[in-house]
């Protein structure tokens, strides 16, 4: 007896010390930990629990247990990557072949999502390939080839799961769709067509109403779309969005907080373009009822062809000039959207919008009732979350570079990762101050993780550990 009481102690306590961190910017996508005595100082030889090598990739680590996953590319092989979460060391790899490789934006790479776990098994994503599910162990479940995917800039979306159901989101600038898999055999449950949307990056999030059905919510060109996740029916959704959706939003209470940026697309520049019939009245020489490049004579479309002619046959059409349209209409926002409706809230649903200093890739963060964005060249801007206000602005001094990252905060910190190697540690609130700024010496574009009073921050060569020494 004595013996069972000692023993659910020491499980207990081993519950406690493997915090996971089960996917893209932890719990839901948000990027907070309930986390403490995190270290403020920390870089290549301060604060380092352990340092392992690792090819390139962006995605971030996530943290299953006693082990941690990434994925990777070297050359031709994709790879998924578990490392021992107390050591660092490599538990195993395992490749997949690079079945072809896409054009890519120069700051993206061929292993941007980050894998996803249920605590049992990992699921990762590659653009080059599709989804692929392994044991922790390293057996090989299932695989799904997917793809190609027309999306200039490669794919960004990190998949999620819910329940037996594991969805990814694949907006490219033709032949959008957003799937369910079953996640224990990979076959599809539900599949989506996006005909409307053109190339996203944003990674869905969970949404639990009381008393309505699980949903997940995706933040795609011009539109929010709310999914029941088992049926794949759009429960409510809310037009009002720019062009390419990269940051993922973050739940609150009462709302959704999403972001958008697109180049061309700041507060002013909306232009009411005339519809394609009108058109091809005067530019469609030949008659063919499209428009060849030649025919064009608009060098704003001409200079930025392929962000045009969406399906990439040399031409435009009837849908490229739909959404070349739509582009040209909308305006860059961050963006409070009300939760708990049914259908079409594109006029209801807006509690506010911001429109200044915003951030093209890295996803909002709202902790401890503070919005926060991070936006390239080093400029923090906090919100109030119930109006929008903007409540500090400044710069990041030390660390004004380009920033790809997502915000992460815990232990009353907020910790922000630049391009150039910066993670500034800032005090959280309102009124947020630098704590400190950290010199990695390689570059970031990787979300940290964490955990048990650690942060797992992956640089472009390694993958760090880093906790407080006592
Ligand atoms: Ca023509
Ligand atoms: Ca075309």
């Amino acid at each position: 007896m004595v013996y069972r009481i000692c023993f659910v102690a020491v499980l207990g306590t081993a519950l406690l010390i493997a915090e996971d961190w089960l996917q893209f910017r932890g719990p839901n996508a948000s990027g907070v930990s309930m986390n403490t005595n995190l270290p403020v100082e920390f870089g290549p030889s301060k604060n380092v629990e352990w340092k392992t090598a690792l090819p390139p990739g962006h995605s971030s680590p996530v943290l299953v247990g006693e082990r941690i996953f990434v994925t990777a590319f070297d050359g031709d092989v994709l790879q998924t990557i578990c490392l021992d979460r107390k050591t660092g060391k490599v538990m195993w790899r395992r490749d997949s072949p690079r079945a072809r490789q896409q054009e890519l934006h120069k700051s993206n790479s061929p292993a941007s999502p980050s894998p996803v776990s249920d605590g049992k098994n990992v699921y990762v994503f590659f653009t080059d390939f599709g989804l692929i599910s392994y044991g922790l162990d390293g057996n090989e479940r299932w695989k799904a080839a997917m793809g190609p995917f027309n999306n200039p800039f490669g794919m960004g979306a990190s998949p999620v799961l819910v329940g037996d159901t594991l969805l990814q989101a694949c907006d490219s600038e033709s032949g959008s769709y957003f799937i369910a898999v079953n996640k224990d055999t990979g076959k599809e449950k539900w599949r989506v067509e996006r005909p409307d949307y053109s190339r996203g990056f944003s990674t869905p999030v969970i949404y639990r109403p009381a008393g309505g059905p699980v949903q997940a919510i995706l933040a795609g060109s011009y539109q929010l779309t709310s999914f029941d996740v088992e049926t794949g029916k759009e429960v409510w959704w809310y037009r009002g969005l720019t062009w390419q959706l990269k940051p993922t939003p973050v739940l609150g209470k009462d709302a959704i907080y999403v972001l958008g940026w697109a180049g061309g697309a700041d507060t002013g520049q909306q232009e009411i373009i005339p519809a394609f019939e009108d058109v091809l009245k005067t530019w469609d020489k030949n008659g063919d009822g499209k428009l060849q490049k030649a025919e064009v004579p608009d060098e704003k479309i001409t200079k930025d062809w392929r962000s045009t002619d969406l399906d990439d046959n040399g031409e435009l059409g009837d849908r490229d000039w739909k959404l070349y349209r739509s582009r040209r209409n909308v305006q860059n926002a961050f963006q409070a959207i009300k939760l708990g409706p049914k259908g079409d809230v594109s006029d209801s649903g807006k509690l506010w919008s911001y429109t200044k200093s915003l951030p093209n890739v890295p996803s909002p963060l709202l902790y401890e009732g503070v919005l926060y964005l991070m936006k390239e060249g080093g400029i923090l801007t906090t919100l109030n979350p119930d109006d929008g206000a903007v409540l500090k602005q400044g710069r990041m001094t030390g660390a004004l570079s380009q920033y790809f990252s997502s915000p992460v905060a815990a232990d009353g910190k907020v910790y922000v990762s630049s391009e150039a190697g910066n993670v500034v540690v800032l005090k959280a609130g309102k009124e947020w101050e630098i704590l400190q700024v950290n010199d990695m010496d390689d570059m970031i574009y990787a979300t940290p993780a964490i955990a048990d009073g650690k942060i797992y921050l992956r640089t472009r060569g390694a993958l760090y550990c880093f906790a407080k020494k006592n």
